[in-house]
């Protein structure tokens, strides 16, 4: 059982930390469904989703008013929890939230009022799709193109790593929409359906902790004007608000899986014998046993400042937002690693939790902005 100390920091509210007891609950009694190929993981992915949503966890992942807020501690708690307990349980919270973070953010009254309510019943899946073959970490160079067309756009382009591919029920697409512009300027985010005509599935992406992940094509995908979220050019500004909220998110997702890696570490040094005494007493692994505790702790204070700032002010949190995901995921992969030492062959024995956690936290380096763009975010707004 993880240490609950950290709820007694100032970041939270008395709500929160109810709520983290519900969380708990939460996860020790929901049953992850076995996945040994996309049918089947898409399946435990959609049992999920529905458990979430009956059990009523999902209403934080949607702002259901205009103006509203998102309660990023409430989301940052979530993943922190639902990643302990197991990667895919988060995948599927996670992208309740992020797939419509636009919406949430931006959408009409009446959008919001057609996509969100689904969604935090965890009836509809929703999923982001920003990522192209040519655009992941240079948003600008994003090459999806929407043109108008009598009352609405005709949508042209390939976009690729996208979570919920196959399984969403409407995806949140990024296109250029003015000729001639480039970079940051002339994007727009458009609700799109699945079953849209033109709107195709393309391909399936296996990777190495399984969840739904494909390339999706638009060709000739013509949508109403009522899809268009925002205003037109706001795509960029729409694209990275919502990486504001869900990047700190990221971070809470990487403490979870750290925090799952050092109870494993500490029940496995204190029952494992080598030379006629415990692990624990070896004074090698008390200093690993160390570094993994304050990792852990430097982790969750940079994520929980994060999201306590976000939900205190209006202001911008680009940095913080940055600073907790670069170091939250990039700790977590040596707690993790450390953990995997511990274990010895065990540790890399498939199927064993070390093992999964060692699958499970790389990509998290990577996807929603790579630890070098993180770099970068934060380098950026200091000189
Ligand atoms: N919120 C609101 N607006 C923002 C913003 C934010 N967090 N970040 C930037 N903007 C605005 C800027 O203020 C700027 O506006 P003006 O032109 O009016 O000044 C505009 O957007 C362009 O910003 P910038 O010049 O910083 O854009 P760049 O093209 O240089 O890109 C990075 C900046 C690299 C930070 C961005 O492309 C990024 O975050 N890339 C990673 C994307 C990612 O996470 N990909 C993974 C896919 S999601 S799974």
């Amino acid at each position: 059982m993880s240490d609950k100390s950290f709820l007694d920091w100032p970041f939270f509210e008395e709500h929160h930390r109810r709520h983290a007891a519900e969380l708990e609950a939460f996860a020790s009694r929901i049953a992850v469904p076995e996945h040994h190929d996309d049918a089947s993981l898409d399946a435990a992915c959609r049992t999920l989703v529905r458990a979430l949503g009956e059990a009523g966890l999902l209403s934080q992942c949607c702002v259901p008013e205009p103006g509203g807020r998102f309660d990023v501690r409430g989301l940052a708690l979530s993943r922190d929890a639902f990643a302990r307990r197991d990667g895919l349980l988060d995948f599927a919270f996670a992208m309740q939230g992020l797939g419509s973070g636009p919406i949430s953010l931006f959408g009409s009254a009446e959008q919001r009022k057609r996509y969100l309510p689904p969604v935090v019943r965890g009836e509809k899946i929703p999923a982001f799709a920003l990522s192209e073959p040519q655009a992941g970490s240079d948003v600008g160079a994003i090459a999806t193109r929407a043109r108008r067309d009598g009352s609405g756009w005709v949508i042209d382009g390939t976009k690729t790593w996208i979570s919920n591919a196959g399984i969403a029920d409407h995806y949140v697409v990024f296109a250029r929409t003015e000729e001639g512009a480039r970079g940051a300027k002339g994007l727009s985010a458009f609700v799109v359906e699945a079953g849209t005509p033109g709107f195709e599935v393309t391909a399936r992406i296996p990777v190495i902790a399984p969840h739904p992940l494909g390339t999706i094509s638009f060709q000739g995908c013509r949508v109403p004007e009522s899809a268009l979220l925002g205003a037109p050019g706001e795509g960029f500004k729409i694209a990275m608000a919502t990486l504001d909220v869900f990047r700190t998110t990221v971070g809470a997702a990487a403490l979870g899986l750290a925090r799952r890696a050092l109870d494993e570490a500490l029940a496995r040094v204190r029952s494992r014998e080598v030379f006629g005494k415990p692990l624990a007493e070896y004074q090698l692994t008390q200093a690993r046993i160390a570094d993994m505790a304050v990792a852990v702790d430097a982790a969750a204070l940079l994520v929980y400042r994060a999201a306590w700032r976000k939900d205190a002010s209006d202001a911008r949190i680009t940095r913080e937002a940055a600073m907790a995901k670069l170091y939250a995921t990039e700790a977590a992969q040596q707690v993790i690693d450390s953990a995997v030492q511990l274990f010895g062959g065990t540790g890399v024995v498939s199927g064993t939790p070390v093992e999964r956690l060692y699958r499970e936290i790389r990509a998290l380096r990577i996807y929603e902005g790579t630890s070098e763009i993180q770099k970068l975010v934060i380098a950026r707004t200091l000189v």
